[in-house]
């Protein structure tokens, strides 16, 4: 482990007592990232996406060899490794995988929502129904974060939503014959994924968007209809150039923990969970709203403490010093609830008196977390909630993944004739207030022929 420096953690403080601030104030107020410019990594983004659709897997055995360091011939990781990776996990990760897998999919079978049938007149019969698309492509990042817990994430509510063709692609690793990382293979046996591709970045969502033709060197990569799952900026900006060409789930920034305490919380627990998000990387965002100072010059006393100790103290370090974390210092419950409703966390924990009231009471949040008992590391591995959450005050107007990310709504539309006999007059009115009267023509005509 690095050597934590000398140093406190510089936890800033920011104070809205007092300041009676609107939610443009609040929001302009709050510890927010610095949000990254997607324009850079535009131009190499497009030119990548380009050569995939041009070259197909020759591009993607060049950009292998650029990118990854690896030869590749065709990036289909073979059902051999898939096994073998199942074989060689260690059993107590696959029995946990297992239980969060079971846990996901009582909840994602739980969400998925009903069709309905209206009858808005005798024989004026609407009707929605939620389809499932096609096949969708899973990124999996590879590098520093090995998450095959983000594999059960983003799997399971598209299994739960009915997708028949599920496809997975992770970045090629040298240390592990040129294959995606084995725990993420084993998950992927596990849910029983068995087309998984050695590709990273930007050309794995290029050639999920466009697909692959068949050549000499195998079989062809099916194009996607939804493209999920997180990465880098490289893959940030790829799903925002393929988006309109196929659905993507939200861009998936850098991680955000708020807490919501009073003086009733425990500094130890409160720092604790700020530290178990830092850990995921320097930028990650750290938050503790409260109305008791007293609890705040704890929290601090316990971060320095414990930041000290634990494994990635580095990173633990810059993320809390960083301008995106902080207290935010209220002057009570209400403002609290106000200054967590403009923050829009990632996720949201709640240690005060009646939680799960004050829960009740927020707007703005991808995730809510409830009491002493109910931490963000429970929803990342084992809740059967969703840890793909939206980020960057995104919760405002976007859910985390789950079932209905996978399913369109289509409305199905079935009049008998006297039942659109009974509007066409309304028809005819519209159509000609909208001067296309063809529109009221294609309905009287049905009328005036014989019958
Ligand atoms: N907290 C992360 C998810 C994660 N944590 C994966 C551990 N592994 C974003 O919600
Ligand atoms: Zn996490």
């Amino acid at each position: 482990p690095a050597t934590p420096p000398a140093a406190a953690v510089s936890f800033r403080t920011v104070d809205l007592r007092g300041r009676g601030l609107t939610l443009a104030g609040l929001r302009a107020a709050v510890p927010r990232a610095q949000h990254r410019t997607v324009a850079d990594a535009e131009q190499t983004v497009l030119d990548i996406i380009a050569d995939v659709r041009q070259r197909g897997f020759a591009a993607l055995s060049d950009l292998a060899q650029r990118f990854d360091g690896v030869d590749q011939e065709h990036p289909l990781v073979p059902a051999e490794a898939l096994a073998r990776a199942l074989d060689e996990l260690d059993p107590a990760v696959r029995r946990a995988l297992e239980e969060s897998i079971s846990r996901a999919r009582r909840f994602a079978d739980g969400q998925r929502p009903r069709n309905i049938d209206v009858e808005l007149g005798d024989g004026a019969l609407v009707s929605q129904n939620w389809v499932p698309v096609a096949r969708v492509g899973l990124y999996v990042p590879g590098g520093l974060a090995v998450y095959p817990s983000s594999v059960i994430m983003n799997v399971v509510p598209a299994l739960a939503a009915g997708v028949e063709s599920i496809a997975l692609a992770s970045p090629p690793q040298k240390d592990f014959g040129g294959l995606p990382h084995p725990t993420i293979l084993a998950a992927a046996a596990l849910l029983g994924i068995d087309e998984v591709y050695a590709i990273g970045g930007a050309q794995a969502v290029a050639a999920f968007a466009y697909g692959v033709d068949a050549t000499d060197a195998g079989r062809a990569l099916e194009p996607v209809d939804v493209v999920t799952g997180p990465g880098n900026i490289f893959v940030a900006t790829a799903k925002r150039l393929v988006k309109g060409v196929v659905g993507i789930d939200s861009e998936a920034g850098t991680t955000e923990i708020a807490i919501l305490a009073d003086s009733s919380a425990q500094p130890a627990l409160v720092a604790a969970d700020l530290i178990s998000q830092a850990e995921h990387d320097p930028k990650a965002a750290s938050v503790l709203v409260t109305d008791s100072e007293e609890l705040a010059a704890a929290v601090r006393r316990e971060l320095d403490r414990q930041a000290a100790a634990t494994k990635h103290s580095q990173r633990v370090y810059e993320a809390l010093s960083g301008p995106q974390s902080g207290v935010v210092l209220v002057e009570d419950l209400e403002q609290g609830i106000a200054a967590c409703d403009a923050y829009a966390a990632e996720h949201l924990e709640i240690m005060t008196v009646d939680a799960a009231a004050v829960a009740a009471r927020i707007r703005n949040a991808g995730a809510i977390f409830v009491g002493d008992y109910s931490p963000v590391s429970l929803g990342d591995y084992c809740a059967g909630s969703n840890h793909v959450l939206p980020t960057s005050g995104t919760a405002a107007f976007s859910s985390g993944l789950n079932v209905t990310t996978f399913l369109r709504a289509i409305q199905v539309i079935n009049y008998s004739r006297t039942a659109l006999q009974e509007v066409s007059g309304h028809i005819v009115s519209l159509s000609g207030a909208e001067d296309l009267p063809a529109h009221g023509e294609a309905v009287t005509v049905r009328f005036e022929q014989a019958r």
